[in-house]
């Protein structure tokens, strides 16, 4: 049976739908919030507009003999009212503490931020694993200045006087540098690192000479005017081509892996004699020719020799007494081989879209 509309009864079964409803509506969202339990207070128990206040000013139009029963029912209305609110409002305070306590906890199963960490440059690495090839070879490594003299760069390592590399249309030389063996220059190899540990010791002599070096080339996607080099010497008694060869062999299989061979060809350096061309068997194709290797089974890595009796000698080692042999290489060029890096320049311009690997 619907109660009478504008009695206590309506207004007791629309208080307990409205709190339900409220409460199914907030249980979406964490369930009511105090600031709502204080909307639904000012709505049934508010001084001006609350429904149980409108109730009782409606008292003074009920008649007499109903007045008392009437009283009577919106008081019990009020506390029943007040009662129920009361329960949420402590609900939803308890609610809000919990929430505020969880804000400020720590949540230690959280994954952790990610740390920026820096990378290694690739020349970096491959200039280590270098190193390392030749560590376990007793090797040390050595360097020395970038800008040298013609003597420690072309004089003392057996340079002809018209060599076309001491042109300065090939090196870059140093304004304001002396003349002959005293101009100033950017070395165009490390060798001048080689000839400075001659000079300050004696043999046995195996050292491993990184660096960068300086000669004048336009930028292509295969030559710069700055680039890297990996040289290295042995001096001592007895040392022969066979020793030579044996590193170089040794220095392959270590460098690109077991099955790599070492195939040698004459060639020219003033500093050597005789001087080779070492290349590698192609290690992308085991020999059986690809791009990489030019479809020949073989890549160039390095150049080498025997070192010369008069650059010995100008190191002030007795050429009658002591042999050596030294190798040279292209850092940048074997980076390039060995991470497939297509142009040069992208080891030069550190953007961190090509760096940010691991290498
Ligand atoms: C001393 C005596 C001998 C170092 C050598 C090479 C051969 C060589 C090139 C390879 C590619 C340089 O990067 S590259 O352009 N180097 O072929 N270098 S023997 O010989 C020396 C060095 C120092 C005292």
């Amino acid at each position: 049976m619907t109660p009478p509309p504008g009695s206590v009864e309506e207004a007791r079964l629309l208080l307990a739908s409205e709190l339900e409803e409220a409460v199914r509506e907030a249980a979406a969202r964490g369930g009511l919030l105090p600031a709502d339990v204080q909307g639904l207070r000012v709505r049934w128990l508010g001084k001006k507009q609350g429904v149980v206040t409108a109730l009782l000013t409606r008292l003074r139009d009920v008649p007499k003999d109903e007045k008392a029963a009437f009283g009577a029912g919106v008081n019990a209305l009020k506390q029943e009212a007040e009662e129920r609110l009361a329960r949420l409002e402590a609900e939803a305070e308890a609610r809000a503490a919990a929430a505020a306590e969880a804000a400020k906890a720590v949540d230690v199963t959280l994954p952790p931020r990610a740390f920026p960490t820096g990378r290694l440059h690739p020349l970096t690495v491959v200039r280590r694993r270098i190193e390392a090839s030749f560590r376990g070879l007793g090797y040390e490594v050595a360097d020395g200045p970038e800008i040298e003299s013609d003597w420690y760069n072309f004089e003392s390592l057996n340079f002809a006087p018209d060599h076309p590399a001491r042109d300065a249309v090939d090196t870059f030389f140093v304004k304001g540098g002396g003349e002959g063996r005293d101009a100033l220059l950017l070395r165009t190899h490390t060798s001048p690192v080689q000839m400075r540990t001659m000079e300050g010791r004696k043999p046995p002599i195996r050292v491993l000479c990184p660096g960068r070096v300086y000669r004048k080339d336009d930028i292509d996607p295969r030559h710069s005017p700055v680039f890297h080099q990996m040289e290295g010497l042995v001096v001592d008694e007895g040392i022969t081509f066979a020793h030579l060869r044996g590193t170089l062999a040794a220095f392959a299989r270590s460098f690109f892996g077991g099955r790599a061979e070492v195939r040698l060809a004459p060639t020219f350096f003033p500093f050597v004699e005789p001087g080779v061309d070492c290349a590698v068997s192609c290690v992308f194709c085991d020999r059986k020719g690809c791009r990489i290797c030019s479809y020949s089974g073989w890549i160039e890595i390095m150049g080498a020799g025997m070192v010369h009796p008069n650059v010995l000698a100008n190191g002030g080692i007795d050429p009658e007494r002591y042999t050596g042999f030294a190798f040279g290489m292209g850092i940048d060029r074997i980076a390039m081989l060995v991470y497939g890096i297509p142009d040069l320049r992208l080891l030069f311009e550190n953007d961190l879209r090509f760096l940010d690997r691991t290498w």
